[in-house]
């Protein structure tokens, strides 16, 4: 792949949306071709899961919503993030792999063991790891006082118990320690501009010359 691959993940409320927009407004203005795109979505077949996934009050099982976010990466993948790499474009991604692990593996199985080598097995499949991934470090109380701030329909994970995501918070820094080389943390309690100004310093070390 000739791109860049850049993907945003942390708790709700931790700011990726808004950083991931800041930074796409940078790099564009510094004339890199630049794809802001995010997860569950990205893709309009990815999209439609996405109502499905986050919205849709049926209740699904933990391996049906597994498979469901990976169906929606799948076609994300082939029918924008792959052709994008290919033309050595840069990709930034508002959640990617590191969601499923934290938020089905952690949060809703408690690290089960079957769960996490399920997830992990699927992941392999699909054979796409980010070069470079932003952890917005954001306590789950602040984020959920910026989420009440912000209002709108909560979907089917924000609606689950803080203790849900406190083992959020502690799986993604559980990551970041494992993957040092990939997985980069920002402290996200910060201004919007100090924060779009620690991810711009990571990111610019990955930029082609
Ligand atoms: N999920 C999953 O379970 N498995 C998977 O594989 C994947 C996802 C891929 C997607 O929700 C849900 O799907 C997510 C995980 C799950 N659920 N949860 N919980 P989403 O895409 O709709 O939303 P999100 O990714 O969770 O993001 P968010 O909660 O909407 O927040 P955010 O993007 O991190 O933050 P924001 O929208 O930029 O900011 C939130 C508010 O805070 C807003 O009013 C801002 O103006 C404000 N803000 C932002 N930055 C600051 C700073 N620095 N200071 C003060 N205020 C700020």
């Amino acid at each position: 792949m000739k791109g860049l691959f850049i993907t945003f993940e942390g708790g709700e409320g931790a700011g990726k949306s808004t950083q991931i927009r800041l930074l796409h407004e940078t790099l564009s203005q510094k004339g890199h071709k630049v794809v802001l795109t995010r997860e569950p979505g990205g893709s309009p077949g990815a999209e439609a899961l996405r109502e499905l996934i986050l919205f849709n009050e049926a209740p699904l099982s933990l391996r049906a919503q597994t498979l469901a976010h990976m169906a929606a990466r799948a076609d994300h993948l082939d029918s924008l993030i792959l052709p994008a790499l290919a033309r050595g474009e840069i990709v930034l991604c508002d959640r990617f792999h590191d969601s499923t692990l934290v938020y089905q593996g952690y949060g809703l199985a408690r690290g089960d063991k079957a769960s996490l080598d399920f997830i992990r097995s699927l992941r392999q499949l699909m054979a796409c790891e980010p070069d470079l991934t932003l952890l917005l470090d954001i306590s789950p109380e602040l984020g959920a006082e910026r989420m009440a701030a912000r209002g709108g329909k909560p979907d089917r994970y924000e609606q689950e118990a803080t203790e849900f995501h406190h083992r959020v918070a502690a799986a993604f820094m559980a990551i970041a320690q494992t993957a040092p080389e990939r997985v980069r943390r920002v402290d996200a309690s910060h201004s919007p501009e100090q924060v779009a100004e620690a991810v711009l310093s990571i990111v610019s070390t990955y930029l082609p010359q």
